[in-house]
Protein backbone atom coordinates (compact mmCIF):
# COMPACT_ATOMS: atom_id res chain seq x y z
CA UNK A 1 0.00 0.00 0.00
CA UNK A 2 0.85 3.51 -0.72
CA UNK A 3 0.01 6.86 0.60
CA UNK A 4 1.22 10.69 1.22
CA UNK A 5 1.25 10.47 4.93
CA UNK A 6 0.96 7.53 7.20
CA UNK A 7 0.08 8.40 10.90
CA UNK A 8 0.50 5.53 13.22
CA UNK A 9 -2.08 6.28 16.05
CA UNK A 10 -5.46 7.05 15.80
CA UNK A 11 -5.57 9.26 19.37
CA UNK A 12 -6.31 12.77 19.02
CA UNK A 13 -3.00 14.00 17.38
CA UNK A 14 -3.42 11.26 14.67
CA UNK A 15 -7.00 11.77 14.35
CA UNK A 16 -6.63 15.14 14.11
CA UNK A 17 -3.70 15.51 12.05
CA UNK A 18 -5.49 12.98 9.48
CA UNK A 19 -8.72 15.34 9.37
CA UNK A 20 -6.85 18.79 8.62
CA UNK A 21 -5.10 17.21 5.96
CA UNK A 22 -8.10 15.61 4.29
CA UNK A 23 -9.27 19.23 4.20
CA UNK A 24 -6.21 19.66 1.82
CA UNK A 25 -6.82 17.30 -0.22
CA UNK A 26 -3.73 15.37 1.40
CA UNK A 27 -3.99 11.67 1.54
CA UNK A 28 -3.67 9.40 4.22
CA UNK A 29 -3.79 6.16 6.24
CA UNK A 30 -4.16 5.95 9.75
CA UNK A 31 -3.13 2.84 11.56
CA UNK A 32 -3.87 2.05 15.13
CA UNK A 33 -3.16 -0.72 17.29
CA UNK A 34 -6.22 -1.52 19.40
CA UNK A 35 -9.95 -1.85 18.17
CA UNK A 36 -12.26 1.28 18.00
CA UNK A 37 -14.06 0.11 21.41
CA UNK A 38 -11.46 0.34 23.28
CA UNK A 39 -10.00 3.84 21.44
CA UNK A 40 -13.65 4.91 22.43
CA UNK A 41 -13.95 3.61 25.90
CA UNK A 42 -10.44 5.49 26.91
CA UNK A 43 -11.20 7.85 30.00
CA UNK A 44 -8.51 10.80 29.51
CA UNK A 45 -8.02 14.42 29.42
CA UNK A 46 -11.33 16.74 30.20
CA UNK A 47 -10.22 20.26 29.52
CA UNK A 48 -9.33 21.95 26.27
CA UNK A 49 -7.56 25.27 26.05
CA UNK A 50 -9.13 27.73 23.48
CA UNK A 51 -6.24 27.33 20.80
CA UNK A 52 -7.77 23.48 21.07
CA UNK A 53 -11.30 24.63 21.11
CA UNK A 54 -10.05 26.61 17.86
CA UNK A 55 -8.51 23.76 15.55
CA UNK A 56 -11.09 21.58 16.13
CA UNK A 57 -13.93 23.74 14.94
CA UNK A 58 -11.41 24.46 11.57
CA UNK A 59 -11.10 20.90 11.14
CA UNK A 60 -15.33 20.76 11.43
CA UNK A 61 -15.61 18.88 14.51
CA UNK A 62 -16.49 21.31 16.76
CA UNK A 63 -20.50 21.20 16.37
CA UNK A 64 -21.33 18.91 19.12
CA UNK A 65 -18.52 20.06 21.25
CA UNK A 66 -20.01 23.93 20.95
CA UNK A 67 -23.49 21.94 21.81
CA UNK A 68 -22.59 19.86 24.82
CA UNK A 69 -19.32 21.55 26.04
CA UNK A 70 -18.93 23.67 28.95
CA UNK A 71 -17.26 26.94 28.97
CA UNK A 72 -15.35 27.52 32.20
CA UNK A 73 -13.98 31.11 33.29
CA UNK A 74 -12.37 30.08 36.27
CA UNK A 75 -11.58 27.45 39.08
CA UNK A 76 -10.66 27.28 42.58
CA UNK A 77 -7.93 26.49 44.50
CA UNK A 78 -8.46 24.72 48.16
CA UNK A 79 -5.69 24.80 50.74
CA UNK A 80 -5.69 25.34 54.20
CA UNK A 81 -9.28 25.06 54.56
CA UNK A 82 -9.60 27.52 52.18
CA UNK A 83 -11.20 27.83 48.89
CA UNK A 84 -10.03 30.60 46.49
CA UNK A 85 -11.21 30.78 42.96
CA UNK A 86 -9.12 32.60 40.35
CA UNK A 87 -10.74 34.25 37.40
CA UNK A 88 -9.03 32.76 34.32
CA UNK A 89 -11.02 34.84 31.90
CA UNK A 90 -10.38 38.32 33.49
CA UNK A 91 -6.50 37.23 34.74
CA UNK A 92 -5.75 36.07 31.14
CA UNK A 93 -7.31 39.36 29.47
CA UNK A 94 -10.66 36.96 27.88
CA UNK A 95 -9.98 33.52 27.12
CA UNK A 96 -11.70 30.43 28.85
CA UNK A 97 -11.39 26.63 28.76
CA UNK A 98 -13.97 24.06 27.50
CA UNK A 99 -14.89 21.52 29.21
CA UNK A 100 -15.29 18.91 26.72
CA UNK A 101 -14.33 15.09 27.43
CA UNK A 102 -11.26 13.65 25.29
CA UNK A 103 -13.72 10.45 24.42
CA UNK A 104 -15.95 13.27 22.93
CA UNK A 105 -13.65 14.86 20.78
CA UNK A 106 -12.03 11.20 19.42
CA UNK A 107 -15.50 10.14 19.08
CA UNK A 108 -16.08 13.19 16.49
CA UNK A 109 -12.98 13.01 14.96
CA UNK A 110 -13.54 9.34 14.30
CA UNK A 111 -16.75 9.88 12.52
CA UNK A 112 -15.48 13.09 10.71
CA UNK A 113 -12.74 10.08 9.44
CA UNK A 114 -15.09 8.00 8.24
CA UNK A 115 -17.72 10.20 6.80
CA UNK A 116 -14.37 11.56 4.85
CA UNK A 117 -13.79 7.60 3.28
CA UNK A 118 -10.56 8.10 5.05
CA UNK A 119 -8.50 4.26 5.30
CA UNK A 120 -8.33 3.86 9.73
CA UNK A 121 -7.01 0.55 10.17
CA UNK A 122 -7.96 -1.05 13.21
CA UNK A 123 -6.19 -3.74 15.40
CA UNK A 124 -3.47 -3.18 13.28
CA UNK A 125 -0.25 -2.51 15.26
CA UNK A 126 2.85 -0.87 13.90
CA UNK A 127 6.03 -2.73 14.21
CA UNK A 128 8.39 -0.64 12.32
CA UNK A 129 9.57 2.62 10.60
CA UNK A 130 12.41 2.05 8.69
CA UNK A 131 14.35 4.42 5.98
CA UNK A 132 12.81 7.56 7.20
CA UNK A 133 16.13 9.19 7.50
CA UNK A 134 17.30 7.89 4.01
CA UNK A 135 14.01 8.75 1.60
CA UNK A 136 11.23 7.17 1.14
CA UNK A 137 10.01 5.67 4.40
CA UNK A 138 7.90 2.86 5.04
CA UNK A 139 5.79 1.63 8.03
CA UNK A 140 5.78 -2.45 8.73
CA UNK A 141 2.43 -3.16 10.59
CA UNK A 142 0.50 -6.47 11.16
CA UNK A 143 -3.31 -6.82 9.63
CA UNK A 144 -4.97 -10.15 10.68
CA UNK A 145 -1.64 -12.19 11.84
CA UNK A 146 0.13 -11.15 8.55
CA UNK A 147 2.77 -8.43 7.69
CA UNK A 148 2.47 -5.50 5.25
CA UNK A 149 4.14 -2.41 4.01
CA UNK A 150 2.49 1.20 3.87
CA UNK A 151 5.12 3.09 1.88
CA UNK A 152 4.95 7.05 2.67
CA UNK A 153 6.30 10.76 1.57
CA UNK A 154 5.94 11.19 5.00
CA UNK A 155 5.24 9.05 8.72
CA UNK A 156 3.42 11.31 11.21
CA UNK A 157 4.40 9.15 14.93
CA UNK A 158 1.17 9.61 16.96
CA UNK A 159 1.44 6.61 18.83
CA UNK A 160 1.84 7.89 22.33
CA UNK A 161 4.21 7.14 24.82
CA UNK A 162 4.71 3.35 24.19
CA UNK A 163 4.63 4.07 20.54
CA UNK A 164 6.93 2.45 18.21
CA UNK A 165 7.56 5.66 16.14
CA UNK A 166 9.94 7.17 18.99
CA UNK A 167 11.37 3.52 19.12
CA UNK A 168 12.55 3.29 15.72
CA UNK A 169 14.90 6.13 15.86
CA UNK A 170 18.47 5.42 16.18
CA UNK A 171 19.19 6.19 20.03
CA UNK A 172 22.25 8.76 19.35
CA UNK A 173 19.56 10.66 17.26
CA UNK A 174 17.36 11.34 20.30
CA UNK A 175 17.68 13.07 23.34
CA UNK A 176 15.42 11.90 26.19
CA UNK A 177 14.59 14.18 29.26
CA UNK A 178 12.91 12.51 32.28
CA UNK A 179 11.13 12.70 35.13
CA UNK A 180 9.11 10.30 37.48
CA UNK A 181 6.77 11.60 40.39
CA UNK A 182 6.62 9.44 43.79
CA UNK A 183 2.88 9.27 43.58
CA UNK A 184 -0.09 8.69 40.92
CA UNK A 185 -3.88 9.72 40.65
CA UNK A 186 -6.55 7.34 41.48
CA UNK A 187 -9.46 8.55 39.46
CA UNK A 188 -13.00 7.86 39.19
CA UNK A 189 -15.63 8.69 37.16
CA UNK A 190 -19.37 8.85 38.20
CA UNK A 191 -22.91 9.64 37.11
CA UNK A 192 -23.33 12.31 40.15
CA UNK A 193 -23.63 16.15 39.98
CA UNK A 194 -20.18 17.54 40.08
CA UNK A 195 -19.77 19.23 43.61
CA UNK A 196 -18.92 22.76 42.12
CA UNK A 197 -19.57 24.75 38.55
CA UNK A 198 -15.95 24.80 38.28
CA UNK A 199 -12.87 22.46 38.81
CA UNK A 200 -11.64 22.65 42.25
CA UNK A 201 -7.25 21.77 42.69
CA UNK A 202 -7.00 20.89 46.55
CA UNK A 203 -3.98 20.98 48.89
CA UNK A 204 -4.07 18.65 51.43
CA UNK A 205 -1.89 17.01 54.03
CA UNK A 206 -2.98 13.84 52.77
CA UNK A 207 -2.13 14.57 49.32
CA UNK A 208 -3.61 16.23 46.56
CA UNK A 209 -7.13 16.08 45.44
CA UNK A 210 -9.36 17.37 41.71
CA UNK A 211 -12.87 17.76 41.39
CA UNK A 212 -13.58 17.68 37.57
CA UNK A 213 -16.40 17.04 35.40
CA UNK A 214 -17.42 15.29 32.15
CA UNK A 215 -21.01 17.55 32.38
CA UNK A 216 -23.61 18.85 34.38
CA UNK A 217 -24.55 14.76 35.32
CA UNK A 218 -21.28 13.47 35.26
CA UNK A 219 -18.55 14.01 37.64
CA UNK A 220 -14.68 13.10 37.45
CA UNK A 221 -12.49 13.28 40.60
CA UNK A 222 -9.30 12.41 41.54
CA UNK A 223 -6.75 11.91 44.62
CA UNK A 224 -3.44 11.38 45.13
CA UNK A 225 -1.96 7.43 46.00
CA UNK A 226 0.95 6.10 46.30
CA UNK A 227 2.79 4.43 43.01
CA UNK A 228 1.88 0.83 44.10
CA UNK A 229 -1.74 1.28 45.19
CA UNK A 230 -4.07 -0.53 43.18
CA UNK A 231 -7.43 -0.12 41.95
CA UNK A 232 -8.36 -3.37 43.93
CA UNK A 233 -7.73 -2.09 46.77
CA UNK A 234 -10.43 0.68 46.75
CA UNK A 235 -14.62 0.39 47.69
CA UNK A 236 -16.47 3.10 46.41
CA UNK A 237 -17.00 4.37 49.58
CA UNK A 238 -13.13 4.37 50.64
CA UNK A 239 -13.06 6.41 47.82
CA UNK A 240 -15.83 8.79 48.56
CA UNK A 241 -14.14 8.94 52.50
CA UNK A 242 -10.94 10.21 51.01
CA UNK A 243 -11.74 12.48 48.59
CA UNK A 244 -14.15 14.20 51.43
CA UNK A 245 -11.17 14.38 54.28
CA UNK A 246 -8.69 16.67 51.42
CA UNK A 247 -11.89 18.59 50.66
CA UNK A 248 -12.45 22.41 52.50
CA UNK A 249 -15.76 21.32 54.82
CA UNK A 250 -18.27 23.16 53.35
CA UNK A 251 -17.34 21.85 49.66
CA UNK A 252 -17.31 18.03 51.60
CA UNK A 253 -21.06 18.59 52.67
CA UNK A 254 -22.08 19.38 48.94
CA UNK A 255 -20.58 16.34 47.52
CA UNK A 256 -22.82 13.66 46.18
CA UNK A 257 -21.53 10.26 45.72
CA UNK A 258 -22.37 7.33 43.34
CA UNK A 259 -21.52 4.05 42.07
CA UNK A 260 -18.11 4.38 39.75
CA UNK A 261 -18.52 3.97 35.95
CA UNK A 262 -14.70 4.12 35.46
CA UNK A 263 -11.73 4.19 38.05
CA UNK A 264 -8.07 3.79 37.49
CA UNK A 265 -4.74 4.62 38.60
CA UNK A 266 -2.05 7.26 36.25
CA UNK A 267 1.18 7.70 37.05
CA UNK A 268 2.89 11.05 36.64
CA UNK A 269 5.87 11.60 34.30
CA UNK A 270 7.64 14.44 32.63
CA UNK A 271 9.24 13.26 29.16
CA UNK A 272 10.37 15.09 26.42
CA UNK A 273 12.31 13.42 23.42
CA UNK A 274 14.06 16.02 20.94
CA UNK A 275 14.22 16.75 18.33
CA UNK A 276 10.82 16.00 16.68
CA UNK A 277 11.65 15.49 13.26
CA UNK A 278 14.22 12.77 12.00
CA UNK A 279 14.41 12.94 8.46
CA UNK A 280 10.77 12.10 6.95
CA UNK A 281 9.17 10.63 10.76
CA UNK A 282 7.52 13.41 12.67
CA UNK A 283 6.79 13.10 16.41
CA UNK A 284 3.71 14.15 17.52
CA UNK A 285 1.53 14.25 20.66
CA UNK A 286 2.39 11.67 23.66
CA UNK A 287 5.12 10.12 21.49
CA UNK A 288 7.04 13.03 21.88
CA UNK A 289 6.30 14.34 25.38
CA UNK A 290 4.26 13.74 28.12
CA UNK A 291 3.63 15.36 31.35
CA UNK A 292 1.48 15.07 35.32
CA UNK A 293 -1.99 15.86 34.15
CA UNK A 294 -1.83 18.39 36.98
CA UNK A 295 -1.94 21.06 34.53
CA UNK A 296 -4.23 19.63 32.36
CA UNK A 297 -2.31 20.29 29.10
CA UNK A 298 -1.27 16.58 27.41
CA UNK A 299 -4.44 16.66 24.93
CA UNK A 300 -3.82 20.23 24.28
CA UNK A 301 -0.24 20.06 23.59
CA UNK A 302 -1.14 17.25 21.15
CA UNK A 303 -3.46 19.34 19.38
CA UNK A 304 -0.75 22.14 19.52
CA UNK A 305 1.76 19.73 17.78
CA UNK A 306 -1.13 18.82 14.67
CA UNK A 307 -1.54 22.84 14.34
CA UNK A 308 2.73 22.74 13.13
CA UNK A 309 2.70 19.74 11.46
CA UNK A 310 -0.74 20.25 9.66
CA UNK A 311 0.79 23.78 8.23
CA UNK A 312 4.06 22.58 7.28
CA UNK A 313 2.63 19.65 4.94
CA UNK A 314 0.32 21.40 3.37
CA UNK A 315 2.88 23.77 2.37
CA UNK A 316 4.78 21.00 0.91
CA UNK A 317 2.32 19.79 -0.50
CA UNK A 318 0.51 23.29 -1.74
CA UNK A 319 3.81 25.17 -2.66
CA UNK A 320 6.44 22.93 -2.22
CA UNK A 321 7.62 24.39 0.84
CA UNK A 322 10.14 22.34 3.34
CA UNK A 323 10.76 25.34 5.12
CA UNK A 324 7.82 25.03 7.39
CA UNK A 325 8.97 21.08 8.09
CA UNK A 326 12.03 22.19 8.77
CA UNK A 327 11.33 24.58 11.62
CA UNK A 328 8.43 22.20 13.20
CA UNK A 329 10.55 20.37 15.86
CA UNK A 330 11.73 23.78 17.37
CA UNK A 331 8.30 25.30 17.00
CA UNK A 332 6.53 22.57 19.07
CA UNK A 333 9.44 22.38 21.04
CA UNK A 334 8.98 26.40 22.41
CA UNK A 335 5.38 25.43 23.32
CA UNK A 336 6.46 22.24 25.29
CA UNK A 337 8.83 22.83 27.70
CA UNK A 338 6.89 25.82 28.39
CA UNK A 339 3.88 23.38 29.35
CA UNK A 340 5.95 21.02 30.94
CA UNK A 341 7.49 23.38 32.87
CA UNK A 342 4.00 24.66 33.91
CA UNK A 343 2.75 21.19 34.98
CA UNK A 344 5.83 20.54 37.08
CA UNK A 345 5.25 23.88 38.72
CA UNK A 346 1.66 22.87 39.36
CA UNK A 347 2.49 19.21 40.85
CA UNK A 348 5.20 20.49 42.86
CA UNK A 349 2.58 22.90 44.72
CA UNK A 350 -0.40 20.83 44.70
CA UNK A 351 0.77 17.32 45.86
CA UNK A 352 2.41 15.80 49.04
CA UNK A 353 5.94 14.44 48.42
CA UNK A 354 7.22 14.14 52.08
CA UNK A 355 6.40 14.60 55.74
CA UNK A 356 8.99 17.17 55.81
CA UNK A 357 6.80 19.72 57.15
CA UNK A 358 8.57 23.21 55.68
CA UNK A 359 7.77 21.34 52.17
CA UNK A 360 3.82 21.84 53.12
CA UNK A 361 4.32 25.19 54.47
CA UNK A 362 6.59 26.80 51.51
CA UNK A 363 3.86 24.87 48.96
CA UNK A 364 0.66 27.14 51.15
CA UNK A 365 3.04 30.27 51.05
CA UNK A 366 3.32 30.25 47.55
CA UNK A 367 -0.95 29.30 47.10
CA UNK A 368 -1.41 32.19 49.27
CA UNK A 369 0.73 34.55 47.63
CA UNK A 370 -0.69 33.20 43.77
CA UNK A 371 -4.12 33.56 45.05
CA UNK A 372 -3.60 37.39 46.47
CA UNK A 373 -1.24 38.56 43.80
CA UNK A 374 -2.64 40.06 41.12
CA UNK A 375 0.78 39.39 38.80
CA UNK A 376 0.82 35.79 40.11
CA UNK A 377 -2.81 34.87 38.92
CA UNK A 378 -1.85 36.42 35.21
CA UNK A 379 0.24 34.44 34.76
CA UNK A 380 -1.32 31.29 36.37
CA UNK A 381 -3.94 31.94 33.99
CA UNK A 382 -2.14 32.99 31.17
CA UNK A 383 -0.60 29.22 31.44
CA UNK A 384 -3.57 27.63 32.25
CA UNK A 385 -5.47 28.53 29.33
CA UNK A 386 -2.81 27.86 27.39
CA UNK A 387 -0.09 30.22 25.81
CA UNK A 388 -0.79 31.57 21.74
CA UNK A 389 0.78 29.03 18.75
CA UNK A 390 3.23 30.55 17.84
CA UNK A 391 3.00 32.58 13.53
CA UNK A 392 4.08 30.04 11.21
CA UNK A 393 3.03 30.39 7.86
P1 LIG B 1 -2.76 8.75 22.67
O1 LIG B 1 -4.11 9.28 23.03
O2 LIG B 1 -2.04 7.92 23.66
O3 LIG B 1 -2.93 7.94 21.32
C1 LIG B 1 -1.90 7.13 20.79
C2 LIG B 1 -2.56 6.04 19.98
O4 LIG B 1 -1.56 5.25 19.33
C3 LIG B 1 -1.90 3.88 19.44
N1 LIG B 1 -0.67 3.09 19.28
C4 LIG B 1 -0.37 2.42 18.14
N2 LIG B 1 -1.02 2.30 16.98
C5 LIG B 1 -0.44 1.54 16.02
N3 LIG B 1 0.75 0.90 16.19
C6 LIG B 1 1.44 1.00 17.34
N4 LIG B 1 2.60 0.39 17.50
C7 LIG B 1 0.88 1.79 18.39
N5 LIG B 1 1.28 2.12 19.65
C8 LIG B 1 0.33 2.90 20.17
C9 LIG B 1 -2.56 3.79 20.80
O5 LIG B 1 -3.38 2.63 20.91
C10 LIG B 1 -3.36 5.08 20.82
O6 LIG B 1 -4.66 4.92 20.29
O7 LIG B 1 -1.76 9.93 22.26
P2 LIG B 1 -2.02 11.38 21.57
O8 LIG B 1 -2.92 11.25 20.37
O9 LIG B 1 -0.70 12.00 21.44
O10 LIG B 1 -2.91 12.17 22.66
C11 LIG B 1 -2.37 12.54 23.89
C12 LIG B 1 -3.45 12.54 24.99
O11 LIG B 1 -4.14 11.32 24.94
C13 LIG B 1 -2.85 12.76 26.39
O12 LIG B 1 -1.83 13.72 26.34
C14 LIG B 1 -3.91 13.25 27.41
O13 LIG B 1 -4.88 12.27 27.63
C15 LIG B 1 -3.25 13.63 28.74
N6 LIG B 1 -4.24 14.04 29.77
C16 LIG B 1 -4.80 15.29 29.76
N7 LIG B 1 -4.50 16.16 28.79
C17 LIG B 1 -5.11 17.40 28.75
O14 LIG B 1 -4.81 18.18 27.85
N8 LIG B 1 -6.06 17.77 29.68
C18 LIG B 1 -6.43 16.96 30.68
O15 LIG B 1 -7.33 17.31 31.45
C19 LIG B 1 -5.77 15.67 30.78
N9 LIG B 1 -6.10 14.81 31.75
C20 LIG B 1 -4.60 13.14 30.77
C21 LIG B 1 -5.54 13.56 31.77
C22 LIG B 1 -4.10 11.83 30.81
C23 LIG B 1 -4.48 10.98 31.83
N10 LIG B 1 -3.92 9.68 31.79
C24 LIG B 1 -4.69 8.51 31.94
C25 LIG B 1 -2.58 9.49 31.32
C26 LIG B 1 -5.93 12.72 32.79
C27 LIG B 1 -5.37 11.44 32.84
C28 LIG B 1 -5.79 10.59 34.02
C1 LIG C 1 -10.08 15.65 34.04
O1 LIG C 1 -11.25 16.12 34.04
O2 LIG C 1 -9.86 14.46 33.79
C2 LIG C 1 -8.95 16.56 34.37
C3 LIG C 1 -9.17 17.91 34.54
C4 LIG C 1 -8.12 18.75 34.86
C5 LIG C 1 -6.86 18.22 35.01
C6 LIG C 1 -6.63 16.87 34.82
C7 LIG C 1 -7.68 16.03 34.50
O3 LIG C 1 -5.84 19.06 35.35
Amino acid sequence: MRTQVGIIGSGPAGLLLAQLLHQHGIETVILERQSREHVEARIRAGVLEQGTVRLLREAGVGERMDREGIIHQGLSLAFSGRRERIDLHHFSGGSTVMIYGQTEVTRDLIEARLKAGGLLEYEAPAIAVENFLEGQPRIIYQKNGQRYELLCDFVAGCDGYHGVSRQSVPPDKLRLFEKIYPFGWLGILSDTPPVNEELIYANHARGFALCSMRSHTRSRYYVQCSLDDKVENWSDDAFWAELRRRLPEETAANLITGPRLEMSIAPLRSFVAEPMRFGQLFLAGDAAHIMPPTGAKGLNLAASDVFYLSRALIAYYGEKRTDLLDRYSEACLRRVWKAIRFSWWFTTTMHKFDDDPINHRLQLAELDYLTGSTAARMSFAENYVGLPFEKFE
